[in-house]
């Protein structure tokens, strides 16, 4: 089957829905408690029957595992734990069979400290090529004995590492290396032409396999500023644990260590490669960066397909600050010609059926624990489910973390010992993180492991009430969250909503700040935020409701926290 593509001649990305599997936690294959491709692979034609266009596939690579993956040791293969290359390419040859694309996670900002260029870095002396490719300095004060400069790591503790803790020679004595995340992920230089050219391999190594793209992981964050000046504005910490980020604020100065003018280089680079390769192959940015226009710059025409609208994920429960972050979204992007993406979850914040359910929806805690306020567990779902309507109908492309569409929420109860996030370490013990988004998923009610491998083990531990959110539980509910997500799909396609217009509207007499109203092609999607009723007009038929109203209740009466979409046609 040719993949699908909608909108006439437009590429696929303009408005893709993309599913994101965190592979450790999708489907275990082989029991050992661990998701892995072959699982992945086992469970694709429920992907294509959910109705999604494509599945971004966070790393699978080598990796000592010390930040899920996102610590890798090998660009070019696949971590034992998770499977082989031929796995990639049963993989993707089933992928493309559904009509399904698959981009994978590109992490170029850092390697694992166990990869063999840091290895040769570390075994070669000061001011070595071998060293060029990572950021190594002499440090400050006596003996070199202190940081170069004040950066501070985004996980917690000093962005500098002592490279003699490392090797053990005294010769490193007062040789630092940066790490902009965990110790165990030194970052790369980016003004080394071999470091541009080792990844450029690595990209055509994936691209020639056949993925239909990258996710840029840091997408901000390679390029450092010159001389890397001491920064006081504290690890910028947009996403994780980060507030709300208000459209149209001033340009934020995320600090000499992101945004830097010379990341767009890569990117042009990058989009030169991929336009060599057949088919419409895309990259999409987390490109952590405000205002919206200043996220919009890695999405011009020559740079990258997609940036996510963190933005958006971020934005509080309400009626006018989501009309403003997907208004000036909209234009942002739309001034370089780019489609705007929209998500409400990933694998580094607090499920947002777990997030809506909290007092203030505009802050992500970095991850909750037993001791912490409780969300709300069923206004956090009906919020969710009207989240997910507008967040559908939106014009552009959606993402999907794995689990959503299942209704699922954090998991916020997570004994302290089965912590994995470095994070949690990093921290003193005093931020969560992030393991509570990344539950093995429940496929089967009544399994041990609720179905996720054949023996029952999971890597993390599943809540117990899980398993009336499963998947073939919820297959067999016409009114289950699955069900919405997968008639909101079937609709968005058929309809053309992710190639639509939007224009907003109001319902006559009712206030703004209660109710958002925009129409996308022939749909009125409504989301009511207030306690009174709302009634939507009549002179069409309502398509989808967020809830499911009481048997004889008016189809057309929405109550709080509710969404639909009505045609208007
Ligand atoms: O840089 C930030 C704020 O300006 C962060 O929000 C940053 O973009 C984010 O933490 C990056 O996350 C990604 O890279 C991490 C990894 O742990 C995450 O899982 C991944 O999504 C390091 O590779």
């Amino acid at each position: 089957m040719a993949p699908r593509g909608r909108g006439e001649g437009a590429p696929w990305w303009r408005d893709a829905v993309i599913y994101q599997v965190y592979p450790k936690s999708f489907a275990d294959s082989d029991g050992d408690g661990v998701g892995d491709l072959p699982g992945i692979t086992s469970r694709l034609d429920h992907l294509a029957w959910l109705g999604v266009d494509a599945v971004w596939l966070s790393p699978f690579y080598p990796s000592p595992q010390a930040d899920g993956g996102y610590d890798v040791s090998d660009y070019c293969d696949v971590d034992p734990l998770l499977g082989t290359l031929a796995d990639v390419d049963a993989l993707l040859a089933r992928a493309h069979g559904l009509g399904l694309r698959v981009i994978v996670d590109v992490v170029p900002n850092h390697t694992s400290d166990e990869h063999p260029w840091f290895r040769a870095a570390l075994a070669a002396p000061a001011g070595s090529p071998e060293r060029d490719l990572y950021v190594l300095r002499r440090g400050t004060g006596t003996h070199a004995g202190s940081p170069p400069n004040n950066w501070q790591s985004i996980f917690g503790g000093p962005a500098w590492s002592p490279v003699d803790a490392v090797t053990g020679d005294p010769a490193d004595a007062g040789q630092w290396y940066l790490h902009t995340f965990d110790r165990r992920q030194p970052d790369l230089n980016w003004d080394s032409p071999v470091v541009r050219d080792r990844f450029e391999g690595v990209l055509r190594f994936w691209l020639d396999r056949g993925v239909d793209g990258f996710r840029v992981d840091v997408a901000h964050g390679l390029v450092k500023a010159e001389g890397l000046p001491d920064w006081d504005g504290g690890p910028a910490a947009m996403v994780m644990g980060g507030g709300e980020h208000a459209p149209g604020s001033p340009v934020v100065d995320l600090g000499p260590m992101f945004d830097q003018e010379g990341v767009h280089d890569i990117y042009r680079a990058w989009n030169r490669l991929l336009a060599g390769y057949p088919g419409d192959r895309a990259m999409v940015g987390e490109a952590c960066v405000e205002p919206a226009e200043r996220a919009a710059r890695y999405v011009r025409p020559d740079e990258m397909q997609q940036a996510f609208n963190f933005p958006y994920l971020q934005c509080r429960w309400d009626a006018d600050a989501l009309r403003e972050v997907i208004s000036v979204s909209r234009e942002a992007d739309g001034a370089v010609g780019a489609p705007t993406t929209w998500v409400l979850s990933n694998h580094d914040v607090v499920r947002h059926a777990s997030m809506l359910g909290l007092a203030d929806t505009g802050r992500s805690p970095n991850g909750i624990g037993a001791d912490d306020p409780q969300p709300d567990a069923a206004l956090g779902l009906r919020r969710a489910r009207a989240a997910a309507l507008l967040t559908l109908a939106l014009p552009g492309s959606a993402y999907l973390y794995q689990g959503e569409e299942l209704g699922l929420p954090e998991h916020t109860t997570l004994p302290d010992e089965v912590r994995q996030d470095p994070i949690w370490f990093r921290s003193g013990g005093t931020q969560r993180g992030r393991d509570g988004c990344r539950v093995p998923l429940p496929w089967q009610a009544g399994r041990p492991g609720l179905g996720f491998g054949p023996t029952g083990r999971t890597w993390l531990p599943q809540p117990a009430d899980w398993s009336a959110l499963a998947v073939d539980v919820q297959r067999d509910d016409p009114t289950s969250t699955l069900h919405l997500y997968r008639d909101a799909l079937r609709l968005r396609a058929e309809l053309g909503l992710g190639s639509g217009d939007l224009r907003w509207t109001a319902l006559d007499g009712v206030d703004h700040a209660q109710v958002l109203a925009l129409c996308v092609g022939a749909v009125l999607v409504v989301v009511n935020f207030g306690d009174e009723p709302v009634t939507v007009p009549a002179h069409g038929a309502t398509l989808l409701r967020s809830d499911v109203p009481a048997a004889g209740a008016d189809p057309r009466v929405l109550g709080r926290d509710t969404a639909a979409w009505v045609s208007v046609g």
